[in-house]
């Protein structure tokens, strides 16, 4: 591949007409970066200054219930599918569970101190439904409740806006055993849990989710069957899931809106980025047109789950590569699955890239050899998955967005100097970072970012062995080490972003090229 290559380039640029920012530069020399310097600190003479970010972004971090929390079996938490998957020899790499995690359940004190340290104004967190409903329905555990109102108390009182997640995939294994997301009955389940932590939580949390990436509890969870429940279920059975599933996402919200009045509603995908190989207008085309389609028979698409519950329809596409595996379902589900949203959350790491192709038709570009990519392959580094990401999104939506996850997976170590170094961490985000600011000077409205993740942690089938936190967790002793990524980021918070314009950034004009 020559000139058809993707043509991101990984080497350095300087931005043409964009000076290196002479006070972030200053204020990381010196070690001494201002908690939220002055609008006009140090200004330069092309006044490349001004902060990348809106004033008042929500630079955050994220975590989820199951893969921090541990304390498994404590205060009457019932069995997820996840606890009982990933006690189930084979499943999970090396045999790791989730039973203790990083014991975020007693130690959570501890980690919102750090969090409070990064300077973080936001954070993201999922509620284990089986802390609250044991069972899944029915009886609610007050102490499972009173763990999540507690921390929300402490994350307000250290003046973090939280943002929480009801289904981040723990399902309870006893509305497993009734069937699960093939009970039509599993929208009512979603929304009666939803209601009963919405009623406790609503008047002090603004900001939630409905379910978190489709794709991977329903497609890779009930498909694939890499992901807890394990079931490989056929096509037709799968889709019914699917169909339930945003079912579910449309009773959640509507008992969203009558427990908490001023709760601003999202919903998370997958979000599998496409981008085009140039920016010739063609190229931009067929990478628009593979985003918002599906065109293979697998989960990883964006189309069939955000269609329905925006627009109130399935996708063409999709309706035609599936055909009679469409499950039959009354035309009035539409009518329970599309319901105004406030934002949308979009959680993304990498990209595929598309050109037109000489039948016109979007063509898929493949990656040179050796292209970089994080300690898991599906992650390739495409610094501009940000940029396009968001923009195709608000171009066709226009909803607000959030980045509700973006990090990456590093083999960390303790090194002999006591620290952990994450280069590899700290480059990404700074190329995927400029990106997105990218997309907010031409106009894309995005209001915050919640970096993946806080800690490292379960990475589900994955275990332990994958890292993906800004501080490193010792699952033997529980101590916490934050990364080199951690102060890097901190700087960007401090900064609104203005740390990211240094000597060594990528020109946000070149990012694609
Ligand atoms: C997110 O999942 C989760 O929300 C979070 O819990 C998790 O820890 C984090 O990201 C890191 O993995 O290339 O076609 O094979 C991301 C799940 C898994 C979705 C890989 C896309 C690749 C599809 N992603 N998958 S493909």
């Amino acid at each position: 591949m020559s000139a058809s290559t993707p043509s991101e380039s990984l080497t350095q640029h300087n931005a043409p007409g964009a000076s290196p920012a002479p006070s972030a530069a200053a204020a990381a020399a010196s070690g001494s970066a201002p908690a939220s310097p002055a609008p006009s600190a140090g200004a330069g003479p092309a006044g490349t200054t001004t902060a990348p970010f809106p004033e008042g972004f929500l630079w955050g971090a994220a975590t989820a219930a199951y893969q921090i929390e541990g304390a498994a079996t404590e205060d009457g938490r019932g069995p997820s599918v996840w606890d009982v998957f990933s006690n189930t020899p084979g499943k999970v790499f090396e045999g790791h569970t989730g039973n203790v995690a990083c014991d975020h359940y007693h130690r959570y004190k501890e980690d919102f101190g750090l969090l409070a340290e990064l300077g973080a104004k936001s954070y993201r967190f999922s509620v284990s439904w089986t802390r609250v409903l044991p069972e899944g329905t029915g009886k609610v555990n007050q102490k499972g409740l009173d763990f999540y109102d507690r921390l929300v108390d402490e994350l307000l009182r250290l003046g973090i806006v939280p943002l929480c997640t009801l289904f981040h995939w723990d399902f309870p294994q006893a509305l497993q055993d009734r069937g699960g997301f093939l009970q039509r009955d599993v929208a009512d389940w979603f929304a009666d849990y939803t209601t009963i932590v919405a009623e406790r939580l609503g008047d002090r949390v603004p900001w939630w989710v409905t379910q978190n990436e489709p794709q991977a509890f329903i497609g890779n969870a009930l498909l694939e069957g890499h992901f807890a429940p394990g079931l490989k279920l056929p096509y037709r059975d799968y889709l019914t899931a699917a169909h339930n599933q945003m079912r579910a996402h449309g009773k959640q919200v509507d008992a969203l809106r009558a427990a908490a009045k001023a709760a601003k509603v999202g919903y998370v995908l997958a979000t599998q980025v496409q981008r085009p190989a140039t920016e010739d207008p063609g190229d931009v085309e067929a990478a628009r047109e593979a985003i918002f389609s599906v065109y293979e028979r697998h989960p990883w698409n964006n189309a069939w789950w955000i269609e329905p519950v925006l627009e109130g329809r399935y996708p063409e596409s999709g309706l035609k590569l599936f055909g009679k595996d469409v499950p039959d379902f009354p035309a009035s589900d539409f009518d329970q699955i599309k319901r105004p949203l406030d934002y949308l959350g979009l959680n993304m790491y990498s990209a595929g890239t598309w050109r037109r192709g000489k039948d016109g038709k979007p063509e898929r570009v493949a990656s040179p050899p050796g292209y970089p990519r994080a300690t898991l392959d599906w992650l390739q580094v495409v610094p501009s998955t940000l940029y396009w990401g968001t923009r195709f999104f608000w171009e066709r939506y226009k909803l607000p967005i959030g980045i509700t996850e973006h990090g990456t997976a590093t083999r960390d170590q303790v090194f002999l100097d006591g620290k952990v170094h994450d280069p590899q961490r700290i480059d990404l985000m700074h190329r995927y970072l400029l990106g997105l600011a990218r997309a907010v000077k031409e106009g894309v409205d995005v209001f915050g970012y919640w970096a993946w993740s806080l800690l490292d942690n379960f990475e589900w089938a994955e275990g332990y062995r994958e890292r993906f936190g800004l501080i490193y967790v010792d699952y033997q002793t529980q101590r916490r080490i934050p990364k080199d990524s951690y102060s890097w980021y901190k700087e960007v918070i401090a900064t609104n972003g203005r740390s990211l314009l240094g000597p060594t950034a990528v020109a946000w004009d070149n990012v694609t090229g």
